[in-house]
C-alpha cells in the first residue's frame, strides 16, 4: 500500500472491552464501519495476550485489505511485523519512534500520540507519518487521561510546532469525538497553516448498534466543513 495515498479523514480505533464492544464481534463491527466509510483502522487491544492479538490482527487485516484501507496496530511493533500490516501507533510509553522505524522500514505508517508541544515536535523531528493529538475531551474509553486539551489546545500545539518545523506530517485528534461535535472540533482545532486531516474515533463507532450507519454519518460530517459562525 502506498502510504502517500492514504486518507486520514475518518480513523477508526478499535476497543474490545465489554463496555464498548459489548457482545458484538470485532471483525463484524470493523467491516460494517469500513462499509460506512472509515478510511483507516487501528487495532487497539490492551487486554489480549500476544497470541490472540496476532490472530485477531490477521483477521482484521484480511478485512481491511478488501477495502484498500490501512491497518495499524496500537503499541505493538512485534504484532504489526508478525501480521505484515501497514503500521503502528505508538504512545509516549511505547517503543521509541527511531527503533520502530528501524524495525518496520520506510514504507510503514507510524503514528505517535502527542499531548503537548514537546511531544509533537519530537515526533515530527523523528519522522512520524502522523500525529494523534489529544485527549480533546474527557472520555470513558481512556480513563487514565490526566488533562483534556480541547480543540483550542490541539490548535495551540499545531501552531507552536508549525513555527519551529518545516515538516508537517498528517494530523488527527482524538478523545470524546462523535457526530455531535466532529465538525466543530475540526473547525476549532485546525490552524490555517496546518489543518487537521481527520479525527480518530472509538466509541462513537465501536459502541454503536449500527456501526455502518454511525461511520456513514461521521464520514458525511467530516467531508462537510462547518461554517465559522
Ligand atoms: N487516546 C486519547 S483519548 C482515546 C485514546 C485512545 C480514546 C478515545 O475514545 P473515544 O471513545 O473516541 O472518546
Ligand atoms: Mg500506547
Amino acid at each position: 500500500m502506498d502510504k502517500t495515498k492514504v486518507s486520514y479523514s475518518l480513523y477508526l480505533v478499535t476497543d474490545s472491552t465489554p463496555a464498548i464492544l459489548g457482545d458484538k464481534d470485532i471483525c463484524h463491527v470493523v467491516e460494517e464501519a469500513l462499509k460506512g466509510g472509515v478510511t483507516m483502522v487501528q487495532y487497539r487491544d490492551k487486554q489480549s495476550d500476544t497470541g490472540l492479538l496476532i490472530k485477531t490482527a490477521k483477521k482484521l487485516h484480511a478485512i481491511t485489505k478488501k477495502y484498500y484501507v490501512p491497518l495499524l496496530v496500537n503499541d505493538r511493533v512485534d504484532v504489526a511485523l508478525a501480521v505484515g500490516c501497514e503500521g503502528v501507533h505508538i504512545g509516549q510509553d511505547d517503543m521509541d519512534l527511531e527503533t520502530a522505524r528501524k524495525l518496520l522500514g520506510p514504507n510503514a505508517i507510524i503514528g505517535v500520540t502527542a499531548g503537548n508541544v514537546l511531544e509533537a515536535a519530537s515526533a515530527v523531528e523523528g519522522g512520524a507519518d502522523y500525529l494523534g493529538i489529544g485527549t480533546v475531551y474527557s472520555t470513558a474509553t481512556k480513563r487514565d487521561t490526566k488533562h483534556m486539551i480541547g480543540p483550542a489546545g490541539v490548535r495551540n500545539i499545531l501552531e507552536a510546532v508549525a513555527v519551529k518545523m518545516d515538516k508537517k506530517p498528517h494530523v488527527v485528534c482524538i478523545g470524546g469525538i462523535g457526530a455531535h461535535n466532529v465538525q466543530r472540533v475540526l473547525l476549532k482545532a485546525s490552524p490555517p497553516q496546518w489543518p487537521l486531516d481527520g479525527v480518530a474515533i472509538v466509541s462513537a463507532i465501536m459502541g454503536s448498534q449500527d456501526p455502518q450507519q454511525a461511520a456513514k454519518e461521521l464520514a458525511t460530517l467530516v467531508a462537510t466543513p462547518a461554517f465559522p459562525l
